[in-house]
């Protein structure tokens, strides 16, 4: 049985483990309470942040990791092309794509927002870290243009990753999804294993209900 540690991210862990069709349980991680003294979770993850898994003797972080992680230990599966796979490069770049350009600078903006002082919430760095989003978009734009997934005819992990950074700047305000990404959007989370994911995460379907989605 694999312990998803914290929502937030662990949704992207959860999806895939539906998709997958493993056993899994959900250890909540209150991020906003005093994480410094939920020693259980920092013995999985000194760093303090979400989500970690457990499987077996396994521990790890990074949520991008953790999908890769996932389908090489318990694929093959059509949700990640083989190396050999022409969708494969693609399929790779996207996958991290969705974290590294995408997900990462929008947490600057998130921050900035529910931590700063009223002062700093609107500043340069986080003018910047939208701005990066919003470039780096560009390379889902010319993708949806190309193909109705990010590694091509195909549903894979990379759209897990690419569509929860999606929903994630949606959903803190950051960013308002056209046409093209809102059809890809509702492709993407009109699969069954997306609405069991959801019901396993209480958190994250009260924060999706309450801004619409
Ligand atoms: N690159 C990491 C980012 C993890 C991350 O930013 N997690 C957020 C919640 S989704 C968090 O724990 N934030 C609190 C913190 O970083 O202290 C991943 O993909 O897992």
């Amino acid at each position: 049985m694999i312990t998803v540690w914290g929502e937030g991210r662990g949704f992207r862990v959860i999806w895939l483990l539906e998709e997958l069709g493993l056993a899994y349980r959900v250890r909540d991680v209150d991020l906003l309470a005093d994480i410094e003294s939920d020693s259980e979770f920092l013995a999985i993850n000194p760093a303090a942040f979400i989500p970690a898994i457990e499987d077996g003797g396994t521990v790890m972080v990074e949520s991008i990791a953790i999908l890769q992680y996932l389908v090489a230990r318990h694929g093959p599966t059509p949700l990640a092309p083989d190396p050999g796979d022409p969708a494969f490069p693609t399929y790779l770049q996207f996958l991290h794509l969705g974290e590294a350009g995408l997900a990462m600078p929008i947490n600057i903006g998130v921050a900035a927002h529910i931590l700063a002082p009223e002062a700093e919430k609107d500043n340069w760095s986080v003018r910047w870290a939208v701005r990066i989003f919003e470039q780096r978009m560009r390379l889902v734009t010319r993708q949806l243009a190309r193909a109705p997934y990010m590694a091509g005819d195909r549903f894979t992990a990379a759209d897990i990753s690419i569509t929860y950074a999606l929903q994630f700047a949606r959903r803190t305000g950051f960013h308002s999804p056209d046409e093209v990404e809102q059809a890809y959007i509702a492709r993407t989370t009109g699969r069954e294993a997306y609405a069991r994911a959801l019901d396993s995460c209480p958190g994250t379907k009260a924060w999706a209900a309450s801004v619409g989605g």
